[in-house]
């Protein structure tokens, strides 16, 4: 039942479909599916479908645009059930949270913060495209513990770097914890720009912030 659930999503993410893709994210709900299996077993498997054929040239960027659409009607429905089923409700700490420089990939970095925030976290989301100095100040306005960066473009993870070496220049790196994450990002990368923690997804996210703050 599930997976024959799960098959549909895909297809309405791969059909760029978001009316298709929202009542599909609401019989999740409705049946019981939980809501990040619905994410990751379901819309995230068209997602990367249609992102593999837009890389070889068998899809183009409105496909790509509506597969984005589509994944993000099914995410807005599925996020307040995610938010719900948080079970700490103590705060954690202080998260100001961004997708880089250039990069308008905004899914991901809104899964992350859905995840920080259900797991007990005060999340600051600056949204997309946001400029290195705009994360630093924000960062010093709110007192952040963690600066969370998303990218998803090779050309734009650069900017999780520069955003390190300028709070390092205005003297705050080594008051605040620096996450990173993305498609395009390994540990090495992580290592390379010296970041402090890195996840593959919006789960582990959510751990390793746990984990940097020792809480
Ligand atoms: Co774009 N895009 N895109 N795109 N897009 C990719 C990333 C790409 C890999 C597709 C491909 O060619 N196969 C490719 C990048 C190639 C590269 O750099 N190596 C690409 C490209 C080229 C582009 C454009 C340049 C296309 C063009 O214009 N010619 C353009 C760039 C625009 C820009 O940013 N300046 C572009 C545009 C777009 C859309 C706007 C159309 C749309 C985004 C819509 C939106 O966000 N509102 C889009 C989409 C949908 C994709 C794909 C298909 C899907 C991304 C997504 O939402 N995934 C993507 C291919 C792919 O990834 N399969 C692709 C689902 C999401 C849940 O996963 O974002 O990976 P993800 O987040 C995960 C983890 O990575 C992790 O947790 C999340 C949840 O599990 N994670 C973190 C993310 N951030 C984290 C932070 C953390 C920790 C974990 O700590 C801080």
């Amino acid at each position: 039942m599930s997976e024959e659930l799960f098959k549909q999503m895909a297809e309405s993410v791969i059909d760029g479909d978001p009316d298709q893709a929202q009542a599909l994210a609401q019989k999740a709900l409705d049946t019981g599916v939980d809501p990040l299996e619905a994410i990751n077993k379901g819309f995230v498997m068209g997602v990367n479908y249609v992102g593999d054929q837009f890389s070889c040239g068998n899809m183009f960027l409105p496909e790509l645009v509506m597969a984005g659409e589509a994944m993000k009607a099914a995410v807005a429905v599925l996020e307040p059930e995610l938010h719900k089923r948080g079970t700490e409700r103590k705060m954690l700490g202080k998260v100001v949270l961004c997708t880089v420089e250039g990069d308008i990939h905004e899914i991901g970095k809104t899964l992350v913060g859905t995840m920080l925030s259900a797991t007990g976290f005060q999340v600051f989301d600056m949204g997309v495209d946001v400029p290195v100095m705009k994360v630093v100040e924000k960062a010093r306005e709110v007192s952040a513990d963690i600066v969370a960066m998303s990218a998803l473009l090779t050309t734009t993870m650069v900017h999780q770097k520069d955003v390190i070496e300028a709070l390092e220049d205005v003297g705050m790196r080594s008051k605040v914890k620096v996450m990173v994450g993305g498609a395009p990002v390994t540990q090495e990368w992580v290592k390379q720009i010296g970041a402090d923690g890195y996840s593959e997804d919006a789960i582990g996210a959510a751990r390793i912030a746990k984990q940097l703050l020792g809480v």
